[in-house]
C-alpha cells in the first residue's frame, strides 16, 4: 500500500470550478463561454489565492505574536517561476482543478502555461532566494523575502540570422498579474542625497529627494505545513505625481520629471550576474528596497508603538544578506537607530551585529562590490559618515588585536576612496557563509582569509539545495509517482534523505527499467515542448546531453563547444566507424550579459556551430546541437528532466557552488565534471563510480598559473583540440570568414584565463568511459538512479536547517 500524505484540499471539483467561475464573472467580467485560457488562469490563481488567505493571515499572525524569532530575506533577486501549478500544489487543489478546468472545457496545461513567467533574477542566486523562501515557508519558519519588484525582469533572449543574441526587454506586466498584491497603505517613505547638518550636537540628515515604496505582497504557500509566508517586492512611485510650477512655465516634460526619477529605481533589473555594475542607479536600488524592509520590519513587530525598544529587534528578526547588494542595510540600521530612534552608537553596533548575517556567493575578486565613496557620499552622505566611523572602530578592533598596519590597510572597509561591501558585511554581521563546501573553505583560505584569521568563528559554510517541490515533484511527475511507489509513500517531497529508500532497487532490474522508461517518456515529451516553443525536430533515439547556465568564461562553455566541434571532425575525417558513434544531441541554454563581449561571441560561435553540423547530411541522426533561446525556470523544468548527461565543467575553483548540478543529479541525469563547487559534494554522497570527474583541481590550477600558464602548448599536444580550434579559425563556421572568431581564437590561444585548453584533453578522453557506459542502458539507468537516490541531501530545506541550526538560530512556528 502506498501511503499518500500530500495535502489535499476538502473542496470539491465542482466546488472548485464555481469559484472560477465567480472570478470569471465578478473579477474578469467575462462569461464561462466568453472566457479565454489567460481569462481562466488569471481566475484559477485568485481563486487559489483566496484558499491560501487564512492560512497567510494566521501565519502573519503567529509571525508577530509568537516567540519565533523570523528570518527576513534581504535579496535583490528572487527568480520565482510561474506561480499557479506551485500553488495548487501547496493548497492541496491540484485534481480538483485539473478536473473544474476540464469542466470549463480546457486543458489544464493550457491552463498552467498561459502564465508569463516572472523573470526577476539574473541566474543561480535569485533561484537560491526562490527555493530557500519555499523551504522556509514548507518547515513552517516564519519568514520574509523582501526584494523589489522590477517592471522588467532579466530580459528576453532571441538570436538574430548571425546566430548573435539580441536582448529584447522583459515587460512582464504586460498583462494581468493576478499574483501580487499591491499595499497602499503600508507604504515606506525613502530618501537620497542632500547633506547632513549638525543641530543641537547631533547629526542630522537633510536628503534632496524621496520616493515612495509601496510594497507588492505575493503569497509563499508551505508544502503540507499549513503556513503561508510572504514575499514583499517594493515597487517605487512618486511622492510627486506632477510638478505644477515646472509644468505652469508650460515645461510639460520637466513637470513629469521627478515621478520619472522616482520610478526609475524599480524599473530594471540589471542583467549583469558576475561584474560589479557601479552604477548610481544599482546603489540607489539596493538602498532602497533595504531601507523600505528594513523599516517594515520595525513596523511588523512593533505595530503602534512610537517609542519601540529596538534592543529587542534582533531577537524578532534576523537578516540574512544574500550576497553583497543588500549590505548597505548595516549602515542604515545603524541611522535608523541613532538618527530616528536616538540609541547611542554603541548599543545601535550591538543590535546591527545581531541582526545582519552575510552570504558570498562568488569567488571572483571582480564579483565583489566595491563603491566609490563619492558615489555613496553623493547618494547617502549620513551612510558615508557612519561607514568611515565603523571602519574607524574596525581597525582599533584589529589593532587591539595585535594585528599589524599592513594587514590592516589591506582589510579596510573605507579605504579613503571606496567602500568594500564584501568586508562591510563580514565585519557589520555575525556570521558569514559560503554556499558549498570547498567554496567556504577558499573563502576562509583566500578570498577572506584576514577576516577568518581575525574572526574564525563568524566563519561557516552552508551548502545550497533546491527545491523538492518545484524540480521534482512538478517537473517530473514520471519519475515523482515511481518514487513513490519504490518508496511506498510520496513523504519524500517533504523529507528528502527519504530517496536513500531506493538505493537497494538499483539491484532491482525491474524497477530500473521502470526508471529507464521515465526518462524514455521526458524525452520525449520534451521532442514536443522543443518543436512547439523552438520548431525543431529533435531526435529522441540519442543521448541528451546539456549544459545549461549563464554564459560565462569560468563557465566554460568553450570547452564543451570545442569538445563538439572535435566530435563533428572525428565523425566528418571518418576516424570513428559507424558502429562506435554514439548519436548525441547536445543542447546549450545561456543568457550572455549585454556588454560581456567574449561571452556574446561563444554563443554566436555555439549558433554557428550548430548551423553546420544540423545541416551536415554526413552526421545525421550522429550529432545535433542546438543554442535553446531564452533559458529560464520554465526551460529547465522541461529540459531537466529529459537530460541524460549534464555539463558541470567549470574551472575548479571558480563556481561558488552550482545549483543546476543538484537539479539534474536528483532528476536522474549523470554529470560530466570538475572537482569545483558542489559537484565535490554531489560527488562524494552519489559516489566516484557514478560521477565522470575530468580536469585539475584547485591546487593544480594555482600550481598551473604560478608556473605560467601557456595555453598554446596544450593546443599544440593535443590533435583533437588543434583540429577544433583551427576549424574556428579557419571559417568553417563563419562561411569562410577567418576574422569571425579572431578575438575568441586569439584568446584560447594566448590567454584562456580560465585553462580550457589545459583541462580539454580530460575531458575528451572521459567522452569514451561515457559512451561506453551509455551503450548498456541497464548500467547506466542503474547509476542514474543511484543519483536520484543519493542526492537528498541537496534539498533546499536541509539548506535552511542548516541556516536554522548554524546561523539563524530560531526553528518553525510552534
Ligand atoms: C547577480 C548580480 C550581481 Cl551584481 C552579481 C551576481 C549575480 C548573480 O546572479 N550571481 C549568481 O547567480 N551567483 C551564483 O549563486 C549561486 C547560488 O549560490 C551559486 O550556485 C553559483 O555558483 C553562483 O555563481
Amino acid at each position: 500500500m502506498t501511503e499518500i500524505t500530500a495535502p489535499k484540499s476538502p473542496v470539491t471539483a465542482d466546488q472548485f470550478a464555481d469559484e472560477i467561475r465567480e472570478q470569471l464573472k465578478y473579477a474578469q467580467n467575462v462569461t464561462a463561454e466568453q472566457a479565454t485560457a489567460a481569462d481562466v488562469y488569471v481566475a484559477a490563481s485568485k481563486a487559489v489565492r483566496n484558499h491560501l488567505a487564512d492560512a497567510w493571515f494566521k501565519t502573519q499572525a503567529d509571525t508577530v505574536n509568537g516567540n519565533t524569532k523570523a528570518v527576513g530575506y534581504l535579496s535583490a533577486e528572487f527568480l520565482m517561476g510561474k506561480q499557479l501549478e506551485n500553488a495548487l500544489l501547496n493548497a492541496g487543489l491540484t485534481e480538483q482543478f485539473d478536473k473544474a478546468v476540464e469542466a470549463l472545457g480546457f486543458q489544464p496545461k493550457d491552463i498552467i502555461d498561459a502564465e508569463y513567467e516572472p523573470g526577476l533574477g539574473n541566474g543561480g542566486l535569485g533561484r537560491l532566494a526562490a527555493c530557500f523562501i519555499d523551504s522556509l515557508a514548507s518547515l513552517g519558519v516564519p519568514a520574509f523575502g523582501y526584494g523589489i519588484q522590477y517592471k522588467y525582469g532579466i530580459f528576453k533572449q532571441t538570436f538574430d540570422e548571425n546566430g548573435k543574441q539580441v536582448e529584447t526587454p522583459d515587460y512582464w506586466l504586460n498583462n494581468e498579474e493576478p499574483w501580487g498584491h499591491i499595499d497602499y497603505n503600508r507604504d515606506q517613505k525613502v530618501s537620497f542625497g542632500g547633506e547632513v547638518v549638525e543641530e543641537n550636537g547631533k547629526k542630522v540628515w537633510k536628503p534632496a529627494w524621496s520616493v515612495r515604496a509601496v510594497p507588492v505582497d505575493y503569497l509563499v504557500p508551505g508544502y503540507a505545513s499549513g503556513r503561508v509566508n510572504t514575499l514583499r517586492l517594493w515597487t517605487a512611485k512618486s511622492y510627486d505625481e506632477f510638478d505644477l510650477l515646472a509644468f505652469n512655465r508650460s515645461e510639460y516634460m520637466d513637470a513629469v520629471k521627478p515621478q520619472v526619477k522616482a520610478e526609475n529605481i524599480s524599473k530594471i533589473l540589471y542583467p549583469e550576474d558576475s561584474t560589479k555594475v557601479g552604477k548610481e542607479l544599482r546603489l540607489e536600488q539596493q538602498y532602497f528596497f533595504v531601507s523600505a524592509s528594513l523599516h517594515d520590519a520595525i513596523r511588523v513587530f512593533y505595530p503602534g508603538q512610537d517609542k519601540p525598544d529596538l534592543t529587542t529587534f534582533p531577537d524578532k528578526i534576523t537578516f540574512q544578506l544574500n550576497d553583497t547588494h543588500p549590505v548597505i542595510g548595516i549602515p542604515e540600521l545603524m541611522r535608523i537607530l541613532i538618527d530616528e530612534y536616538g540609541y547611542d552608537w554603541d548599543t545601535a553596533w550591538t543590535v546591527t551585529q545581531k541582526t545582519f548575517n552575510y552570504t558570498c556567493h562568488t569567488l571572483l575578486p571582480e564579483a565583489l562590490e566595491v563603491w566609490p565613496a563619492s558615489l555613496i557620499g553623493e547618494l547617502l552622505p549620513r551612510h558615508l559618515e557612519i561607514i568611515k566611523k565603523i571602519n574607524e572602530q574596525f581597525e582599533d578592533e584589529l589593532k587591539g588585536k595585535g594585528i599589524d598596519d599592513k594587514t590592516i590597510e589591506d582589510m579596510r572597509i573605507y579605504t579613503g576612496d571606496a567602500v568594500r561591501m564584501a568586508y562591510l558585511a563580514t565585519y557589520g554581521g555575525s556570521h558569514v557563509n559560503g554556499v558549498a563546501e570547498l567554496h567556504s573553505q577558499l573563502l576562509k583560505d583566500v578570498t577572506l582569509k584576514n577576516f577568518s584569521d581575525a574572526y574564525p568563528t563568524k566563519f561557516t559554510n552552508v551548502t545550497n539545495g533546491v527545491t523538492p517541490r518545484r524540480f521534482v515533484k512538478l517537473a517530473n511527475p514520471g519519475l515523482s509517482d515511481l518514487i513513490t511507489e519504490g518508496l511506498g509513500t510520496d513523504k519524500w517531497i517533504s523529507d528528502l534523505e527519504l530517496l536513500k529508500g531506493l538505493v537497494p532497487l538499483a539491484k532491482d532490474d525491474e524497477f530500473v527499467k521502470k526508471f529507464a522508461a521515465v526518462k524514455a517518456a521526458n524525452k520525449h515529451a520534451f521532442v514536443g515542448f522543443a518543436k512547439d516553443h523552438y520548431g525543431i525536430d529533435v531526435d529522441e533515439n540519442t543521448l541528451f546531453n546539456t549544459m545549461v547556465k549563464r554564459l560565462h568564461e569560468y563557465k566554460r562553455q568553450s570547452l564543451k563547444i570545442l569538445l563538439v566541434i572535435s566530435q563533428y571532425a572525428a565523425l566528418k575525417n571518418g576516424t570513428l566507424n559507424a558502429e562506435e558513434i554514439l548519436p548525441r544531441t547536445v543542447f546549450f541554454g545561456a543568457k550572455a550579459a549585454p556588454g560581456y563581449y567574449l561571452a556574446k561571441m561563444t554563443i554566436e560561435l555555439i549558433n554557428n556551430v550548430s548551423k553546420v553540423i544540423n545541416n551536415d547530411p554526413d552526421v545525421k541522426g550522429k550529432l545535433a546541437v542546438y543554442m535553446l533561446p531564452n533559458y529560464n525556470i520554465e526551460m529547465a523544468q522541461n529540459l531537466i528532466p529529459a537530460t541524460e548527461l549534464d555539463e558541470q565543467i567549470s574551472q575548479a575553483g571558480k563556481e561558488a557552488s552550482g545549483t543546476g548540478n543538484m537539479k539534474f543529479a536528483l532528476n536522474g541525469a549523470l554529470t560530466v565534471g570538475t572537482l569545483d563547487g558542489a559537484n565535490v559534494e554531489i560527488r562524494e554522497k552519489v559516489g566516484a563510480e557514478n560521477f565522470f570527474l575530468f580536469g585539475m583541481t584547485v591546487d593544480e590550477v594555482e600550481k598551473l598559473y604560478a608556473d605560467g600558464y601557456d595555453p598554446a602548448k596544450y593546443y599544440e599536444a593535443d590533435p583533437r583540440l588543434k583540429q577544433a580550434v583551427d576549424l574556428v579559425a579557419n571559417g568553417t563556421f563563419s562561411n569562410g570568414d577567418r576574422n569571425a572568431y579572431a578575438p575568441l581564437v586569439a584568446d584560447w590561444l594566448t590567454k584562456d584565463w580560465f585553462m580550457a585548453l589545459a583541462d580539454f584533453s580530460s575531458y575528451a578522453d572521459i567522452q569514451a568511459q561515457i559512451e561506453k557506459l551509455y551503450r548498456d542502458p541497464l548500467e547506466w539507468n542503474r547509476k542514474a538512479l543511484l543519483n536520484v537516490a543519493n542526492s537528498g541531501y541537496f534539498s533546499s530545506d536541509r539548506s535552511i536547517e542548516d541556516y536554522l541550526e548554524r546561523i539563524w538560530h530560531t526553528g518553525p512556528l510552534a
